[in-house]
C-alpha cells in the first residue's frame, strides 16, 4: 500500500489583537506535536493567520489591509516554512492574499500547498464565497466574504505531489458537491480543506443547530462519492464573540471518519491514510469512466 501519515492541525480562537508572530509561534507548536506523531503533511486551517475578520463591516483600507499577506512567505511567516522544512512536513496554509495582476489590486481567499523539502507545489483561492457583499442590517451577525474577496480566478486543480494527487478547498466549497468531484474527474486522491464555521450562520434555529452534521455530512458524502481521502481543519471555539464549529477530521475514501478533535482549542488529529483506498472504490462501485452519464448532467453547469 501507499500511505501517508496526514494531520489537521486544528486552531483554537485567535482575537483580533493577536500578532501574526504568536499565531505563527502556535503553528510552528501544532506542527511539532504532528511530527512527533509521524505526520509528513498537515493541514492548517482557512484564514489561518487572523482571527475570522469577515465578521466585521470595516471601511477604512489600511485596517483591512491588515489582515491580508502581499507575500508568501512574509517576514512573519517565514519561521513556519522554516519549521516545516526542517520537520520534512508539508503543509496547507490558508489566509488573505492581496495581489497585484495586470496593474490591478485583487484579494482573495487563498491556501497554498508545500512540500516536504518546502518547496512550493500550488495555489488555490475560494471559489464559492458565502455571506454578503453589503452589511444585513437584519442580522445579528454578519458574513462578508463576498465584500473581502473575489471568487478564485484558478480552478480546482489537482497536484502531483508527495507521492499522491492533492486537491484543495476551502470552507464553504466542502458543501458543493462540484467541488470534490470536479477534482476526482482530475485524478485526486486527496482533498485538503480549512474552514471557519460560525455556529450561527444562516441565523435560523432549525438550520444552525444542524451546524455541526451538515460539517461531517458535507465531507463524508463528499470523500465517498468521490473516493477520497478528505482532511478538513477547522479554526475553532470561542472567537470575538462568535462560537466556530471545530471537528476536524481525517475522512476516509469508504466515507469513515478515522481522526475527529474533541474540542475546539489548538488540537492534532492524525491518521495513516492508506492511498490505494481510494483507487480500490473508483475500480467498483465509482468507477467514473463505466458508470457515469455525463449525457444526463449537462444541467448542472448551465447558469
Ligand atoms: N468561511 C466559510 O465559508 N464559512 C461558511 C459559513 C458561513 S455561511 C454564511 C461555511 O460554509 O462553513
Amino acid at each position: 500500500s501507499r500511505l501517508i501519515v496526514a494531520a489537521a492541525a486544528q486552531m483554537g480562537p485567535i482575537a483580533r489583537s493577536d500578532t501574526r508572530k504568536t499565531v505563527v509561534e502556535r503553528l510552528v507548536g501544532l506542527l511539532g506535536e504532528a511530527a512527533s506523531r509521524g505526520a509528513e503533511l498537515v493541514v492548517f486551517p482557512e484564514l489561518t493567520l487572523t482571527t475570522f475578520f469577515p465578521r466585521w463591516h470595516m471601511t477604512d483600507p489600511a485596517e483591512i489591509d491588515a489582515f491580508y499577506e502581499t507575500e508568501m512567505p512574509g517576514g512573519e511567516t517565514r519561521p513556519l516554512f522554516e519549521a516545516a522544512k526542517r520537520l520534512k512536513i508539508g503543509f496547507y496554509l490558508g489566509y488573505a492574499e492581496l495581489v497585484v495582476e495586470n496593474g490591478v489590486q485583487r484579494r482573495f481567499n487563498t491556501s497554498i500547498l508545500i512540500d516536504r523539502d518546502g518547496e512550493f507545489v500550488g495555489k488555490y483561492r475560494k471559489i464559492h464565497l458565502p455571506g454578503w457583499d453589503t452589511p444585513q442590517p437584519d442580522m445579528a451577525s454578519q458574513h462578508l466574504e463576498k465584500y473581502y474577496f473575489e471568487p478564485g480566478n484558478l480552478g480546482f486543480n489537482v497536484f502531483k505531489t508527495m507521492g499522491t494527487r492533492i486537491g484543495m478547498a476551502i470552507c464553504n466549497d466542502r458543501r458543493w458537491p462540484e467541488t470534490y468531484r470536479v477534482m476526482a474527474l482530475k485524478g485526486s486522491e486527496m482533498i485538503l480543506v480549512g474552514y471557519n464555521t460560525p455556529d450561527d450562520h444562516t441565523g435560523n434555529f432549525d438550520f444552525d443547530s444542524l451546524t455541526q452534521f451538515h460539517n461531517q455530512l458535507s465531507i463524508q458524502a463528499g470523500a465517498y462519492q468521490n473516493s477520497n481521502w478528505v482532511v478538513a481543519t477547522a479554526k475553532a471555539g470561542r472567537e470575538e464573540g462568535s462560537n466556530l464549529i471545530g471537528q476536524s477530521m481525517i475522512v476516509a475514501p469508504s466515507g469513515q471518519i478515522v481522526a475527529m478533535a474533541t474540542s475546539t482549542d489548538d488540537e492534532v488529529v492524525a491518521a495513516r491514510c492508506d492511498l490505494d483506498m481510494a483507487a480500490l472504490y473508483r475500480k467498483t462501485i465509482f468507477d467514473f469512466a463505466r458508470h457515469r452519464e455525463p449525457d444526463q448532467y449537462r444541467l448542472i453547469v448551465e447558469t
